[in-house]
This record gives C-alpha cells, structure tokens and sequence, in this order.
C-alpha cells in the first residue's frame, strides 16, 4: 500500500514537472513579440583587427506590452563558432603564435562561450542580454604590428554580415550585423 501511494505521488509530480518546465510550454504565445535593440549595427572599422563585444538586449512581450518572463529562447548566428560549419574558420589575432583561435563571432551566456544555436530564458523584466563578440578591423597575418596590405597596396580589411535571429515557438525576429572597411 505504501509502496503505491510513492509510486502514485511520483507519477503526480511529473506531470507537474512536465506541465511546468517542459519543452514547448516555456516558448512565446504566438501572438508574443520578440524585439532585438538596436535592430541594427554596422561597425566601421580601419584599425589593426581586435576581439570587440556588442550586447542585444532580446525582450518578448504579449500583445499588451507586458513582458513575459522565463520564456525559452533559440539564438543562432550563422558565422559563430563553433557551430560544426565554420569551424575553420580561426584567426590568430592575439600573439601571432600561429595557432588560430578567435572566431570571427562567438555567442556568450555572460562570459561563457556557447556554441550557436544557443538556448537560453527570459529574466524577470522578459529579457535576456546576448554578450556577442566579434572580429573586426585589418588583416595582421605577418604579425608586424602593421595593416598587410594587398598586390594594390590598400590594406585588407575584414567585411563580413549577418543575421542575428532569435525564435520562440513560431514567434521570430532578427537583427543584422555588419563589419566593414572605411570608405
Ligand atoms: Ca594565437
Ligand atoms: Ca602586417
């Protein structure tokens, strides 16, 4: 009889579990809004290339405006490492030892690394604050502490963009990001 009634109390609470923090429950109401600020970034940059971080500050909301807190959320980044595709693709931009180890963007929790798609919640306030860092500025790929410069003598300077795109149950929105040389 005893033996029944924790194999009964067991069963209970994971149904409780299940209903309170299972997968599809903890994603936004379709009629959510998911907002990214800024919606839009575009660095310039003619300096020799450095490591440099952006936070998206990511917000979900009901159709109110009221923000909804603990929701889960999907953010991914085509160019951030290591997400098996682009795995190659390392710069050794910070002592020139010769071993490549600074993606050209990475996906923090915090300061922890995470590989993209990166699953995380929202805070209290429906938010959650991605710390993004990226590669920006010229090619030092000889290690002289000057900008490598091209058969045409102009410097080679890192371009690149893309979106970054967050998804809650079939509510989505993105942000684009870009690096460019000076004109
Ligand atoms: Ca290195
Ligand atoms: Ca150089």
């Amino acid at each position: 009889m005893i033996k029944r009634y924790i194999v009964f109390l067991a069963l209970v609470s994971c149904l409780f579990v299940m209903m309170g923090c299972g997968g599809e429950d903890n994603s936004a109401p379709a009629d959510a809004t998911i907002t990214i600020a800024p919606t839009e970034i575009t660095v310039t940059d003619g300096s020799l290339w450095d490591v440099h971080r952006q936070p998206w500050l990511i917000t979900v909301k009901d159709p109110n405006g009221i923000p909804l807190r603990g929701v889960e959320l999907r953010i991914s980044f085509i160019w951030a490492s290591p997400d098996g595709r682009y795995d190659s693709l390392l710069f050794d931009v910070d002592n020139c030892d010769g071993i490549n180890e600074t993606p050209l963007a990475q996906l923090n929790d915090e300061n922890t690394p995470v590989n993209s798609p990166m699953t995380v919640s929202t805070d209290e306030d429906g938010s959650y604050i991605l710390n993004f860092d990226f590669l920006s500025g010229g090619l030092d790929a000889d290690c002289d502490g000057l900008l490598d410069l091209d058969l045409a003598g102009d410097p080679l300077i890192l371009e690149w963009n893309a979106d970054i795109e967050v998804t809650s149950g079939s509510v989505f929105n993105s942000a684009t990001f870009e690096v460019k040389a000076p004109e």
